[in-house]
């Protein structure tokens, strides 16, 4: 059994940061779950375009306000404590902050863990990821 606190993360390699947002990476591939999943919180104000080409991702707002645009499907949705979205076709979106967002987000394959985003909005599919279950 794993027990992990996000507290215990602050200032590890496990917290990553970028402009828009940092992620608390509580479960990676190392974990051997088959998934990994981050607190992520996104800043106010900001617009994060992403497509997780290599991975399908699973995010659920806990706290703040803020909407992702379809790419694809050209629409719009809100978000609020509650809501998930679920890229189960790798779909290209946008994701707007209007206040600080938590979100809580799961992907598979696992993230070993330094991923960042690429100049298109993935995160590269790392050679152990693929021999994770
Ligand atoms: C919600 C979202 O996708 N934010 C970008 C960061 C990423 N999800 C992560 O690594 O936690």
């Amino acid at each position: 059994m794993i027990i992990r606190r996000l507290s215990e993360l602050d200032g590890t390699d496990r917290e990553v940061r970028d402009e828009n947002w940092s992620s608390r990476r509580l479960l990676l591939a190392e974990d051997g779950m088959g998934f990994s999943m981050h607190d992520t919180i996104l800043h106010a104000g900001t617009a994060t375009r992403m497509w997780y080409r290599h991975h399908v991702e699973a995010v659920y707002c806990v706290e703040g306000e803020g909407e992702i645009e379809d790419l694809d499907g050209g629409e719009t949705h809100p978000i609020a404590p509650g809501t998930l979205y679920a890229l189960d076709e790798n779909d290209r979106h946008v994701l707007r902050a209007k206040t600080r967002l938590r979100m809580i987000c799961v992907f598979n394959p696992a993230l070993l863990g330094p991923e960042t985003h690429d100049e298109d909005g993935a995160y590269p599919l790392l050679a152990e990821a693929e021999g994770a279950r």
